[in-house]
């Protein structure tokens, strides 16, 4: 384990600088083999030399070492920062395997760093996350995690339930002095309490998986109401086809587009219509499906031809699809009148082709997105935080049951430690090797 490793940890390609990075005890030796600077390396200050491999020139740059226990990983870290040529990196990468470092496994460095106290799991899996955030959501729910929020909070919780569990042990130690009736009464709030605060963490993965995955929505509705017109203008560009001919989308057509800082995954789909054509049958089908799995349903009519949802056939046939809809009446330019009121949906008139309305869309469709709101506290962005938060709350739930039942204390005490447990796989204080090494495998080569 304690061998030297080594990996390129900028992204591969051509740049202005690249970044190797060794980690181990061997650190410094293997810099000093294949660095011109031979002298003192004092914490964090940059040194200019040039990379010889033997008496090959391979570039010229800086070397830093950062010493143990003041680096990322915990051990001595030396890095080379060179010119961002892909085949020179991988020369110099060479140079440094052939001197003492082996190839890093993806998430080595960061596994490291959690073995050696530098961070807990949910930091970690934090730094990946932040690595590969590609909305302002997720990377701002992303670096809270890495402040050690998630992992404050859980160890809160877990002392709370060491203070009760110490309580319980004691009355199944000393059954003689009669503390159970005692204890019962001290433990129930505050097991109520943790139980209370574990449910609104796991709560907040509903916000947290939208933060990081973007939220689902699905425009559909019956041919020619204006579909990909509206995809493109919420897109500003022309991402679908728009034709006057009915049937023309008949794949699903997707786009991402960003509203205050989350992802909104617009997926354009094929109008919902009985057909004979093969292929349209096939894109009514996906288009039906694609309601299902989207988290909002943008139900789109045309205006100029019918303003009551009730008369719609293709509304009737996919509005029991999704819990969230939105009906936008499209095709405002050509309709004089005033809309009446629709039966229990939420609706919206707008014009596709003029733009009008279509701000006031974006802001329906934001403001659906962050009906949970939008994330400022603690959020849970991982299926494995979320799924141990729901086991965890189980067992106390077990263990306020059995508490209210008058049960052996020991029944409580197995369900304490169980709740325990859980909450310390998700900080890494309970973990098993292997859920270590799955979670660690997930990361990108050089973090
Ligand atoms: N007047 C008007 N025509 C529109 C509007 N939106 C779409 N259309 C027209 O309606 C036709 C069908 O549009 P399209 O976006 O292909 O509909 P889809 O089949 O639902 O995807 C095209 O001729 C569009 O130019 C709108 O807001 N106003
Ligand atoms: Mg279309």
């Amino acid at each position: 384990m304690k061998d030297t490793i080594a990996a390129i940890a900028t992204p591969p390609g051509i740049g202005g600088v690249a970044i190797i990075r060794i980690s181990g005890s061997n650190a410094l030796s293997v810099l000093k083999r294949v660095f011109s600077h031979k002298n003192e390396y004092e914490h964090a200050q940059m040194q200019h030399g040039w990379v010889c491999d033997g008496g090959n020139m391979l570039d010229n740059g800086y070397a830093v070492m950062f010493y143990a226990p003041r680096s990322y990983t915990g051990e001595d870290v030396a890095e080379l920062h060179i010119h961002g040529s892909a085949a020179g990196t991988a020369r110099v990468l060479g140079a440094v395997t052939e001197n003492g470092a082996r190839l890093a496994q993806p998430g080595e460095f960061s596994r490291r760093a959690f073995l050696n106290g530098k961070m807990d799991l949910t930091q970690a899996e934090a730094v990946c996350d932040y690595i590969a955030a590609t909305s302002e959501a997720a990377a701002k729910a992303s670096v809270r995690q890495m402040e050690g929020r998630l992992k404050e909070a859980l160890q809160a919780c877990q002392d709370r339930l060491t203070d009760v569990l110490a309580e319980v042990e004691a009355a199944v130690e000393y059954p003689e002095e009669d503390l159970e009736q005692e204890i019962t009464t001290d433990a129930v709030p505050v097991l109520q309490g943790v139980k209370k605060e574990i449910d609104h963490l796991e709560e907040t993965f509903v916000q947290g998986r939208i933060m990081k995955e973007g939220f689902g929505v699905v425009i559909a509705g019956a041919p020619n109401v204006g579909k990909s017109s509206l995809m493109n203008a919420l897109c500003n560009v022309e991402r679908s086809i728009v034709s006057g001919t009915p049937g023309t989308t008949r794949d699903t057509v997707e786009k991402s587009i960003n509203l205050n800082g989350i992802s909104i995954n617009l997926m354009d789909t094929a109008g919902i219509r009985k057909t004979e054509d093969l292929i349209e049958i096939d894109g009514v089908k996906r288009a039906k499906n694609a309601t299902k799995a989207a988290e909002l349903m943008i139900f789109l009519m045309d205006v100029s031809r019918e303003t009551s949802l009730e008369s719609s056939e293709a509304y009737r046939s996919v509005k029991n699809n999704t819990d969230d809809v939105l009906v936008v009446f499209n095709k405002k330019d050509l309709f004089e009148g005033k809309l009446e009121k629709q039966p229990e949906v939420e609706f919206i008139m707008v014009s596709a082709r003029t733009g009008e309305g279509i701000e006031e869309l974006k802001e329906r469709i934001y403001g659906r997105a962050v009906q949970g709101g939008a994330g400022e506290g603690v959020v849970i962005t991982n299926e494995r935080h979320s799924a141990l938060l729901k086991k965890a709350s189980g067992h106390l739930g077990d263990a306020l049951a059995a508490l209210g039942a008058g049960m052996d204390m020991d029944c409580v005490t197995i369900d304490l430690n169980l709740a325990w447990s859980a909450l310390g796989e998700i900080t890494g204080n309970t973990v098993s090797e292997d859920i270590i090494d799955r979670i660690f495998s997930k990361f990108c080569l050089g973090k």
